[in-house]
């Protein structure tokens, strides 16, 4: 069954605050990189927020994701605390991890948030052994790995793939393709393609699981895909390849690109926020409300981080290494 025609109103907002809360705290990240707060280059996320938020929206606490290299989106729609989320970034003693994994692993369990990963394609095995944890306990948990279309690539994440489907795991694959095709549409120069086949859930026929492509900036096709790919997972029916095309609005690491949202036809939040407003779920008062307090909130998880202490010297190996 196909949830769409059925979601509440008040469901769509809470799908629509969330892309803007992670397109604001990345605003707000990239501010800090500048004025040299956070001391690294990160990846963002910024123009794919239809997927992390339309994906998320689906999930339960105590299903898991695991992320990449451009995770925040993906942690924030998963529900981590904006301001320990933030003192990780800026590596404070106060973040998640103490300041220890910095932008790229980034792990908060409580939320079921199981890790950025540094290592394209990284988490993808991880979260395929959470799958089976599920399974095993017969908990009803399903996990989701998220990746690009030049982590499709990895051996892991093909062997993933693969063992997935012959146990039958409750694991929904989520590609984020934001390959060639895409970006030159957008008038970006692209030095070398990453993938031989222009679907990337071609894949997934030869493991024997469903798979399909669909329109990453348009959330509801997102929620849509998610709430029938979960569903399957959760009933025992085995594993899904979801396929997102995406635009990448800006650059992916800080600085490599112009920010140009405003003019961008493929911005899910401008169209989600038009749609909403066609629906009539949606007016003026009530986007400058969820924007104003959204903008609040970042603003409170970086004076938290500014503020924070930096970690101790001495602490810089607790924790890193088993401790007999
Ligand atoms: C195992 C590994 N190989 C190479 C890199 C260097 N690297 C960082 S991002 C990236 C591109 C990954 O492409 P994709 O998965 O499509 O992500 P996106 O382009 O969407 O950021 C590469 C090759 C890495 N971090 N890890």
């Amino acid at each position: 069954m196909v949830e769409g025609a059925k979601v509440k109103n008040e469901k769509l907002l809470e799908i629509y605050r969330t892309m803007v809360r992670i397109r604001t705290f990345e605003k707000a990240t990239r501010e800090l990189i500048k004025k040299g707060v956070i001391p690294t280059r990160m990846g963002f996320y910024t123009g794919q927020e239809a997927v992390a938020a339309g994906v998320c929206a689906v999930l339960k606490e105590t299903d898991q994701i695991g992320s990449t290299h451009r995770p925040l989106g993906h942690l924030i729609a998963k529900g981590c605390d904006l301001k320990k989320l933030m003192s990780e970034i800026c590596g404070k003693e106060t973040g998640f991890n103490k300041g220890k994994a910095g932008p790229y692993h980034i792990f908060d369990p409580s939320v079921g948030a199981l890790g950025a990963n540094g290592i394209v394609g990284g988490s993808v095995p991880m979260v395929l052994g959470y799958a089976l944890a599920h399974q095993l306990r017969g908990d009803g948990g399903v996990a989701v790995a998220f990746f690009g279309e030049g982590a499709s690539n990895q051996g892991g994440v093909l062997e993933s793939m693969n063992l997935a489907s012959v146990w039958n795991l409750p694991l929904i694959f989520v590609c984020e393709n934001s390959s060639p095709d895409v970006q030159t549409m957008l008038g970006h120069k692209i030095n070398y393609p990453q993938i031989s086949v222009d679907k990337i859930s071609s894949r997934a026929l030869g493991f024997g699981m469903p798979g399909d492509t669909y329109e990453g900036w348009d959330v509801m096709k997102v929620y849509r895909a998610a709430f029938e790919a979960v569903e399957r997972a959760r009933s025992g029916s085995g594993p899904t390849l979801l396929e997102f095309k995406v635009h990448q609005l800006t650059g992916n690491i800080e600085g490599s690109l112009e920010f140009f949202e405003d003019e961008s036809m493929w911005d899910p939040i401008r169209r989600f926020r038009r749609e909403l407003m066609f629906k009539g779920a949606l007016n003026e008062e009530e986007d400058r409300w969820i924007r104003t307090s959204e903008e609040l909130k970042v603003k409170e998880a970086v004076e938290y981080a500014i503020g924070s202490p930096e970690p101790n010297v001495e602490e810089a190996l607790r924790g890193v290494f088993v401790e007999e």
